[in-house]
């Protein structure tokens, strides 16, 4: 009985220990508490944010890692464990993999647009406009690509960071088309330069440029937009926009049918073009397609430097 009575006050004595601590350690967390919101409270809110933002993209950046880092050890011990039946096969995708990844990164980082079309649409005196906001009277056909990176003329007077936009304008001339194929690779967005004037006699050779253009894999596969920019229309015989992607539409299908015939016993082209069995329409292609109108000898190119900044953010 006395023992019992002993073990039970010991008992009683650790529970009251037990609140005491627990009390303690209440005002302790309370305090600790006060102290933390007071020293947020002196923090100045832009430094706060700026801090909380930090910590977010470390872990989000953390994150990414572990998870590139799992990806890529699967991808190179799979192609290891099967490198002895298949191993051509699977180091074809490794590089693959790789490639498709270092496209991607080339891409999100593009500022190049790519001016093209015949020869006389008026691409070098948009060149000028775009980079000295004047259209350089005299300007004889290009035997040359023209090219530079700067900061959209009208875009100088801005305040902050602007990004500066590498255009490439590649002359019309036959001989020097194949130039093109170096800079597709590095594009952003493509302009394909029309005279709104002379349009209808050079139709045809119209369509077929831009039916080489559209068909190439480096466009196809990239998705790469493409801008139809009627150009001269401070001329009143120039025909508007909706006519003459109408009329391109209408030839390039018909060179669709003779390419196709064409393709079957020799060149082929890298892609085909537009949806078999419909009359071809611009809306039907992989990459976007818009229609826009210029003056570059006016200087009234908004709607171009439009196209660009949508696809080479400022
Ligand atoms: N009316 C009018 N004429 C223009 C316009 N843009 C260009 N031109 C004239 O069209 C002609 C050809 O212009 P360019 O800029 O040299 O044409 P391009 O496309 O560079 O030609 P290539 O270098 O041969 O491929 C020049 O005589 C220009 O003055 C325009 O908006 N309106
Ligand atoms: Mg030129």
């Amino acid at each position: 009985m006395h023992l019992f009575l002993r073990s039970d006050k010991i008992e009683l004595f650790f529970i009251a220990m037990d609140d005491q601590k627990l009390e303690n350690l209440k005002i302790q967390l309370q305090q600790l508490h006060n102290e933390a919101y007071e020293f947020v409270q002196s923090i100045p809110p832009t430094q706060l944010y700026g801090a909380i933002g930090v910590v977010i993209f470390t872990i989000f950046f953390f994150l990414i890692t572990v998870w590139c880092s799992i990806v890529f050890v699967h991808v190179i011990l799979h192609s290891k464990s099967q490198l002895h039946d298949n191993g051509y096969v699977h180091s074809v995708h490794l590089y693959e993999i790789l490639v498709a990844a270092v496209r991607l990164f080339k891409r999100r980082a593009s500022n190049t647009i790519v001016l093209t079309g015949l020869n006389g649409s008026g691409k070098t005196v948009l060149f000028y406009q775009l980079r000295d906001g004047s259209s350089h009277q005299g300007i004889v056909t290009s035997m040359e690509p023209n090219e530079d990176t700067f900061v959209l003329h009208s875009e100088t007077a801005k305040k902050g960071k602007v990004k500066p936009v590498h255009i490439v304008d590649v002359p019309g001339h036959s001989r020097l088309r194949p130039k093109l194929d170096e800079f597709l690779p590095l594009a952003a967005g493509i302009v394909f330069v029309v005279d709104a004037v002379e349009f209808l006699p050079n139709v045809r050779a119209a369509s077929e440029y831009l039916y080489d253009i559209l068909t190439k894999a480096s466009v196809v596969k990239r998705k790469i937009p493409l801008l139809l920019l009627c150009n001269k229309v401070d001329k009143v015989t120039a025909h508007t926009k909706d006519f003459i992607r109408k009329q391109l539409e209408k030839e390039l299908d018909k060179l669709r049918a003779s390419r196709t015939a064409l393709s079957s016993a020799d060149i082929a082209n890298e892609y085909s073009l537009g949806v078999p069995g419909e009359a071809f329409a611009f809306h039907q292609c992989l990459n976007k397609i818009s229609v826009a109108e210029t003056s570059g000898s006016t200087g009234d190119i908004s709607q171009l430097e439009q196209f660009i900044r949508e696809y080479v953010q400022a």
